[in-house]
C-alpha cells in the first residue's frame, strides 16, 4: 500500500496516469490548464511555478474511479465493494515522534500563506483559495476528532477565511466551542494520501474518528506527528499543514465569490476566520487543487457516500449491485441498480438512500441490467419500464444541501425505472444502441 501522496505520483508515473510539466506555468494560468488537463483524463503536477520556487502543485488526484482501483490494485468495477468491506474494518492512528511534514516549521512572523502557490479557481472567485486541506478538529466536548474538506479564502499572511456549511460535523464542534467560551483549533493538511482525502470527505456517525477511517481504507494505521501550536496530531507524512484557530466569539466577515460544485458563483457571504499559529512542511511540498464540480470533487466526494447508501440498503435487505452518484458531477443526483425482491421494494430504497445521505436529492432506481453512471441508460430506464402514476415518489421539507435560499434542495425526488416483479421475459433487453 502507498504511504503518501509521493509514492501515489509513483504509482500514477507507472500507469501513464500523470502529466509532469516542468516547463514554468505562472500561478494565474494553472487553473486553465488544471481544466484541460481535467477533459483528458489524468493527474497533472506543476514543478515549476516562477514566484514559488521549491514548491509544486498537483491537480485531478481522482480523475475517475480507474484512479482509486490503482490504488488497490484492482478492476475499477471493484472498488465500492472493496471499499464496503473495509469501511467498517477501523484502525486508529498511531503516534509517531517525527515526520517530513515538520522538516520546515514556520511560526509568528515568518508566516506567510501569500508564499504557496495557492490558485484562484474561477474567474470571478474573491481571491486564492485553499480547496483541498483536510480540516481535523477536536469536538470539544468528548475529544473525538473529525476531519473535513473546507475551502479557505486568503486574506492575509496568517488569516483565511473560512466556509463551514451549516450541518456537518465542524459546525456542530463550533456551536459547542462558543457555548464553552473557547476557541476551536484546527489543523490543516495540504498534499495527502489520497485514501485519507477519501475518508475526509466520508459521513459515518459522528462519534467516528475519519482518521481511524483512513486506517481502515488503507489497511494500516495512519501515522500522526504532534502539531507544534496546537493540541492536534496530523499525517506525518502530508506535504503542509496549517495550525490555527477558529475564535467563535469573533464577528464573521465576507468570504466569496467562489466557483462552487453546483458550477454557480456562491455569492459573497460572512463566515469565519481562520488563523494561523504555525505552518510546517516538506523541505520542497506539494499542495493540490481542487476544482469544485469536476471529476475529481465528484470522484472524491461521490466514491465514499456510494458506499455509505449501499451500507444502508444492504442493512436493509436489498439485492443492491451498482450504486452512482456520479451521474453529473454533483453528487446530488443517483441511481441505484438492483435485483428487486418486492414490487413496492424501490420505495424503501429510495428513503434508505436520503436517509443515509442528507445531501442527496433525486435518486432513480434501476433494474440490474442498466448502466447507473451513464445517464443515456438512467433515461432509457425511465422511458421504458417508469409507471409515473406509482412510480415518483416526493418528500417534501427535508434536509438537504444547505445554501438553498429558494427552497431547491429541500424536497426529495425518488424515481422507480424498474420493470414489474414477475415479468422479466418481457422486459429483457435486446442489447441495442443506448449503452
Ligand atoms: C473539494 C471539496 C470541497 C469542500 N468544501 C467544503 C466547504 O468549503 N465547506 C464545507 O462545509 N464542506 C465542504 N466540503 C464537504 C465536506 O468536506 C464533506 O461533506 C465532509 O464529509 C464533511 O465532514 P463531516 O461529515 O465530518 O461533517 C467539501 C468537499 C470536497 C470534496
Ligand atoms: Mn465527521
Amino acid at each position: 500500500m502507498i504511504k503518501d501522496l509521493r509514492d501515489y505520483i509513483q504509482l500514477l508515473k507507472e500507469q501513464n496516469k500523470i502529466d509532469i510539466v516542468d516547463e514554468a506555468v505562472e500561478l494565474s494560468d494553472i487553473s486553465l490548464r488544471m481544466r484541460e488537463q481535467e477533459k483528458r483524463g489524468k493527474t497533472i503536477l506543476f514543478r515549476n511555478i516562477p514566484g514559488f520556487e521549491g514548491t509544486s502543485m498537483i491537480n485531478n488526484l481522482f480523475a475517475d474511479r480507474s484512479f482509486l482501483a490503482a490504488i488497490f490494485g484492482c478492476a475499477k468495477e471493484s472498488v465500492q465493494e472493496l471499499l464496503e468491506e473495509r469501511y467498517s474494518k477501523r484502525i486508529p492512528p498511531v503516534m509517531v515522534e517525527e515526520g517530513p511534514v515538520q522538516e520546515k516549521v514556520f511560526l509568528g512572523e515568518e508566516i506567510d500563506i501569500f508564499g504557496f502557490p495557492f490558485i484562484k479557481h474561477a474567474p470571478k472567485d474573491g481571491g486564492r483559495y485553499n480547496s483541498a486541506g483536510i480540516v481535523i478538529a477536536k469536538d470539544p466536548r468528548t475529544g473525538i476528532r473529525n476531519c473535513s474538506i473546507n475551502r479557505m479564502q486568503l486574506k492575509g499572511r496568517n488569516v483565511t477565511g473560512f466556509r463551514m456549511s451549516p450541518r456537518q460535523d465542524l459546525e456542530s464542534y463550533y456551536n459547542a466551542a462558543k457555548e464553552l467560551g473557547q476557541k476551536l483549533e484546527l489543523a490543516v493538511a495540504i498534499g495527502n494520501h489520497p485514501l485519507d482525502l477519501l475518508a475526509a470527505a466520508s459521513g459515518p456517525p459522528r462519534d467516528v474518528d475519519e482518521l481511524e477511517l483512513a486506517g481502515a481504507f488503507r489497511g494500516e494505521a495512519v501515522e500522526l506527528v504532534k502539531c507544534k501550536t496546537v493540541d492536534l496530531e496530523v499525517p506525518a507524512r502530508a506535504e503542509l499543514v496549517l495550525e490555527g484557530y477558529l475564535d467563535p466569539q469573533e464577528p464573521w466577515e465576507p468570504e466569496g465569490p467562489f466557483g462552487d460544485f453546483m458550477e454557480f458563483y456562491v455569492p459573497v457571504m460572512d463566515n469565519p476566520l481562520f488563523h494561523i499559529t504555525a505552518i510546517t512542511c516538506r523541505e520542497h511540498p506539494i499542495l493540490q487543487a481542487i476544482h469544485a464540480g469536476s471529476r475529481d470533487d465528484v470522484t472524491l466526494l461521490g466514491t465514499p457516500r456510494e458506499v455509505e447508501i449501499a451500507r444502508m440498503l444492504k442493512s436493509m435487505n436489498v439485492d443492491v449491485r451498482k450504486i452512482s452518484l456520479q451521474i453529473v458531477n454533483n453528487y446530488l443526483t443517483g441511481a441505484v441498480a438492483i435485483r428487486k425482491q418486492l414490487e413496492d421494494e424501490p420505495r424503501n430504497v429510495m428513503m434508505g438512500a436520503f436517509a443515509a445521505f442528507k445531501f442527496l436529492k433525486n435518486f432513480v432506481v434501476v433494474d440490474e441490467d442498466v448502466d447507473v453512471d451513464n445517464p443515456k441508460e438512467i433515461l432509457w430506464a425511465m422511458s421504458t419500464r417508469l409507471r409515473a402514476e406509482k412510480g415518483i415518489l416526493v418528500i417534501p421539507n427535508a434536509v438537504g444541501f444547505g445554501r438553498d435560499a429558494y427552497g431547491i434542495h429541500t424536497a426529495k425526488l425518488g424515481i422507480d425505472a424498474t420493470a414489474p416483479l414477475g415479468h422479466w421475459d418481457e422486459f429483457e433487453r435486446t442489447g441495442g444502441q443506448n449503452g
